[in-house]
């Protein structure tokens, strides 16, 4: 006879792991890690859509740098977190019956579908979180837009989660000094195993979560760059600076006959290569922070737009829309806001590092901001065009 076997039930699962306790301090630290990620993905939402209400500042320089920084390690960081609170609370898969009884269907119900929810979405973020920093889309998708609709339905999912659990995170949270004297009392030492126990399940959870960091930081902490073996993006690319999209990718021409077009609400100029490179020229370090959460710092070289639009006599302290020579690229075009456009810092760039631009950095011309997304660092730059 064939005997089906035994549905394990949660008291089959005694390893320390799986305590409350556990379950409470990944918890709290995966709450930590997902409110940095959804905050600074937040800015730099708003950065690259802005509302009305929004300004971005240019200082620091390295602002953008650090909050997408942030961004993307705090994800990074998230993923082991993640699976090790899968770990500790897996027991509960087994609890029988899945749903209670008619009477309290709702209450229960509502909560076990918010942490199918929470569970599903933030592994879509984490997931392709990942994929974008490989700069791979296997999907139909865009991923800008869906990574940003699912981080709220994990938010609001995570707090529905922390409102109905917080008193059994507190209770958890506050127990184990109390309960640990008062079981040293009856069974000397064996709750002093299960609490290193635990204990190493945390750090190692926390290890590893600072091992994956380490182990990526240095795409954007230059002075972690040799201890980040999986660091996706290095220092090192052609003039010093990694390229995102090359001028064959983007199909560039510039024709022989390239000038710089501005256009104003009742004017225009326009400038060569040449006359571009006879203005005055200012030099700032500047770094290069996409998106994907790499970055690097270089010297440009070039005139300031809010200089460019002095002289031509255009007005100063409006939005300028920056256009490529790029025809079908998503990111041929883009638009500095009034604090950007008027910042002595915004330079149409000429050279980099004390070379000429190469194609691949954006030749003849491109736009480089502090503080600002690398996508919206505009290369063969074609017109400057300023709104009302
Ligand atoms: N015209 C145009 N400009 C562009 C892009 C592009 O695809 N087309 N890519 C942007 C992105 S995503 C980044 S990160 C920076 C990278 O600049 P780099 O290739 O010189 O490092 O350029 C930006 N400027
Ligand atoms: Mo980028």
């Amino acid at each position: 006879m064939i005997r089906r076997p035994r549905v394990p039930a949660p008291e089959d699962f005694t390893a320390p792991s799986h305590s409350p306790l556990v379950t409470a301090r990944l918890g709290l630290w995966l709450g930590v890690a997902f409110g940095l990620c959804f905050g600074t993905g937040l800015l730099s939402h708003y950065i690259q859509h802005p509302p009305g209400w929004f300004t971005w500042p240019t200082r620091p320089v390295n602002l953008y740098r650090v909050t997408q920084g942030v961004h993307v390690l705090s994800g990074v960081a998230a993923i082991p977190l993640l699976l090790a609170k899968l770990w500790s609370v897996y027991p509960r898969l087994f609890v029988r019956p899945p749903v209670r009884q008619p009477i309290r269907l709702s209450a229960h119900a509502l909560e076990r579908i918010s942490v199918l929810v929470l569970v599903c979405a933030a592994f879509f973020e984490l997931v392709t979180g990942l994929f974008n920093v490989a700069q791979s889309y296997p999907w139909g998708f865009f991923f800008p837009t869906a990574h940003y609709a699912v981080a709220w339905l994990v938010v609001g999912a995570m707090l529905l989660h922390v409102a109905v659990k917080l008193p059994v995170a507190r209770a958890a949270l506050s127990t184990p000094l109390r309960s640990r004297r008062a079981v040293r009392a009856t069974t000397p030492g064996a709750d002093d195993r299960d609490s290193s126990a635990r204990r190493a399940f945390l750090r190692t959870s926390a290890g590893v979560a600072g091992i994956a960091v380490l182990a990526t930081a240095g795409v954007t902490v230059p002075w972690l760059r040799r201890v980040s073996p999986l660091a996706w993006r290095s220092a090192s690319g052609p003039q010093g600076v990694p390229i995102n999209r090359t001028a064959a990718a983007a199909r560039i021409a510039v024709p022989p006959d390239w000038r710089l077009e501005i256009v104003w609400p009742g004017g225009r100029d326009s400038l060569s290569l040449a006359d571009l490179a006879a203005l005055p020229q200012r030099t700032a370090e500047l770094p290069i922070a996409c998106v994907e959460g790499w970055s690097a710092s270089a010297h440009w070289t070039g005139v300031p737009v809010v200089a460019l639009l002095r002289r031509a006599g255009a007005p100063t302290g409006r939005p300028v829309r920056v256009t490529s020579l790029e025809t079908d690229g998503l990111y041929a075009a883009s638009t500095l806001p009034a604090v950007h456009a008027r910042d002595p810092l915004t330079l149409l760039a000429l050279r980099i590092n004390g070379e000429q631009l190469s194609p691949d950095h954006g030749y003849p011309c491109r736009l480089i901001a502090p503080s600002r997304p690398g996508v919206l660092q505009t290369k063969w730059v074609a017109r400057l065009e300023v709104l009302r």
